[in-house]
């Protein structure tokens, strides 16, 4: 580990990536071994490198719960279990990220859209202390990126929209692989008050505000079919979001 990683938190782990999981009784499973396998990899190329697996569920109605704490037993001092009571995803990163506390605090989505090989290179620049966040783009210059026309078309216009009223300086805000220093767990999450959808945005512009590093990895993205986002009910608070981001900043 580099100085610039240790100086920037007192954490003894130095990398924590949480799972976030709402209704995933079919996918978990999978996602967590192959998270796992790319953990492993990861720590074998870099000796000594401390790191935990979190699967953060909140309100599934399904068997994820039970699934996650299965993986836990299992996998002892790799896999740990939280079940969270409010919904949401934003809430459930917030909340992971502070019981777990490491150098680096990561997420990627249970499905693996943006695939899991790509983890050192959304850690690396974060633990080395060369950015405060990383984050997976599927409309950067690089990007490798499969989805429908219509999830396409919304993130086109959602980001442009973000460009030109917040005036971010950057690509795609929804990417469901992230990873920040402990120092923005510290000084930046605990002031995102969006705890759903809007929390990606929301952390980012607000990163980028306080004139933090943020850096976009060109992400090989495919989209898995069965989502859990409502399309429209999501577009509706993101705008909202939007709104009390701009007065707010
Ligand atoms: N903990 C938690 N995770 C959630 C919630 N809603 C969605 N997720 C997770 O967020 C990730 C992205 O969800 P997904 O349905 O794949 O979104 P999409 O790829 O944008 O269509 C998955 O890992 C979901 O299980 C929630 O309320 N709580
Ligand atoms: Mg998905």
């Amino acid at each position: 580990m580099t100085a610039g990683a240790h100086t920037a938190s007192k954490a003894e782990r130095d990398l924590t990536l949480v799972l976030p999981a709402y209704n995933e009784e079919r996918d978990l499973e999978r996602g967590c071994l192959l998270a796992l396998d790319a953990l492993r990899a990861l720590a074998s190329e870099r000796p000594g490198m401390r790191w935990l697996l979190v699967v953060a569920s909140n309100g599934s109605t399904d068997a994820t719960p039970r699934i996650a704490e299965r993986l836990e037993r299992r996998y002892p001092g790799e896999v740990r279990a939280l079940v969270i009571e409010r919904a949401g995803r934003g809430g459930a990163l917030k909340r992971a990220w502070k019981t777990f506390p490491a150098h680096v605090l990561a997420y990627s989505d249970v499905d693996l859209s943006c695939d899991i090989a790509q983890l050192g290179a959304l850690v690396d620049p974060v633990l080395e202390g060369r950015t405060d966040i990383a984050f997976g783009s599927r409309l950067a210059p690089g990007a490798r990126t499969q989805r429908r026309a219509g999830r396409e078309a919304i993130s086109r216009i959602y980001n442009a929209l973000l460009q030109r009223y917040l005036h971010v300086g950057f690509r795609d805000a929804q990417c469901g692989f992230k990873a920040v220093s402990a120092r923005v767990a510290r000084k930046v999450v605990p002031a995102v008050a969006d705890d759903g959808w809007f929390f990606d945005t929301e952390l980012l512009v607000r990163a980028e505000r306080s004139g933090l590093r943020l850096h976009e990895l060109p992400a090989r993205w495919r989209e898995d079919p069965r989502s859990s986002v409502r399309i429209l009910r999501t577009a509706l608070a993101d705008l909202a979001g939007m709104r009390r981001l701009r007065s707010e900043l």
